[in-house]
């Protein structure tokens, strides 16, 4: 046979983290995985339908107070919806697959959360901190424990600034070499969208616009560019995700790009004029890195008095709505 051997599984080697309850916490050390909790342990063996969550739109994305009642809206969401939430974050030095009620509220309300990349998770292991994880590490982290499905807003990509400062979001190298499904409203419309739409193309990453032909533009419902391939129910999502595993090969992302409600994006002449004056005033400031986004997303919120943080939320909430639905389609054999 040709396609024998470790590599030839549909997951990332499900099941590689610990379970949470260990006597004496004897199984969180020593492995290296994630550490999943009860329930999502659970979930798995049972073949239960999972949806992975990001945190840093969490502790980074979105103003306080405001982001502890989302994150806990979006597990209700998933559940709600027959599946298990799994929110992914980095807490004392453990990365962790499904969090509890408290471990969200320190993830939304404590201000030394850092931001982590997946670059930067050992280094936040090795020292015992806590960090929200981005796309990247989310993703890397969730497809460790065997989880299929991961909802977020936006993700990162190529900036529009990229031949100064080559600023390119590890998001994109991540879910180049990890086989999950990310459902999102496109890239971040702070983005270079053209670009990080030749990159995940050169990079292989697949797209497939939910009941569009077009990527999605994040606060906008399109971003005026094409998709090539369009699904239109969680069902033939579904069918992709198994062609890809029957294919086999080497591992890269699904990104299912499922458009904001039209009535609920941001108006396009107020985004494209707040965005200009925001990447002024990140360009001015000389903010750079890791805070290049958050401080757009703010300056954003800012300025448009809210209504970007609305749009924002409406597509975070229509994302985990299909990836509670896609996990349930996949999980159905
Ligand atoms: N989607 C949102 N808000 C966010 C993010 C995604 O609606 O804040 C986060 C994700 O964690 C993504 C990160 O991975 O922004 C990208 O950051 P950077 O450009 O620094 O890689
Ligand atoms: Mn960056």
């Amino acid at each position: 046979s040709t396609t024998s051997g470790p590599a030839a599984g549909p997951a990332d080697s499900p099941g590689a983290g610990t379970a949470d309850e260990a006597p004496n916490g004897t199984a969180e050390r020593g492995c290296g995985g994630p550490v999943l909790s009860a329930e999502v342990r659970a979930a798995l063996d049972a073949r239960l339908p999972v949806v992975a969550l990001e945190s840093t739109i969490i502790a980074h994305g979105l103003p306080r107070p405001r982001n502890l009642a989302v994150a806990l809206e979006l597990e209700g969401i998933v559940r709600s919806l027959g599946a298990v939430p799994a929110t992914v974050a980095v807490l004392d030095g453990r990365a962790r697959v499904g969090l509890d009620g408290a471990q969200v509220r320190r993830i939304a309300e404590d201000r030394g959360v850092r931001k982590l990349g997946h670059r930067d998770l050992a280094p936040a292991l090795a020292a015992g901190a806590s960090g929200a994880t981005t796309v990247s590490a989310t993703a890397f982290l969730a497809a460790r424990a065997g989880l299929r499905v991961f909802a977020t807003g936006g993700l990162g990509g190529v900036h529009r600034e990229w031949v100064h400062d080559q600023d390119e979001s590890a998001d994109l190298r991540l879910l180049a070499q990890t086989g999950i499904t990310v459902v999102c409203a496109g890239v971040k419309s702070i983005l270079d969208v053209p670009a990080t739409l030749q990159r995940l193309e050169t990079l292989g990453v697949g797209i497939v616009g939910y009941r569009t032909a077009h990527f999605p533009g994040f606060y906008l419902h399109s971003s005026g560019e094409p998709v090539d391939w369009t699904v239109n129910s969680p069902e033939e999502v579904a069918a992709v995700m198994r062609a890809k595993d029957a294919l086999g090969g080497p591992q890269a992302a699904l990104i299912v790009a499922n458009p904001v409600p039209e009535q609920e994006q941001l108006n396009p002449a107020l985004h494209d004029r707040v965005l200009a004056e925001a990447l002024g005033a990140c360009r001015e400031r000389g903010v750079f890195g890791q805070d290049v986004t958050p401080f757009l997303l703010d300056r954003l919120a800012q300025r448009t008095a809210g209504a970007s943080l609305e749009a924002n939320l409406a597509a975070v909430r229509a994302n985990v709505r299909l990836a509670a639905r896609i996990a349930v389609a996949a999980a159905v054999r």
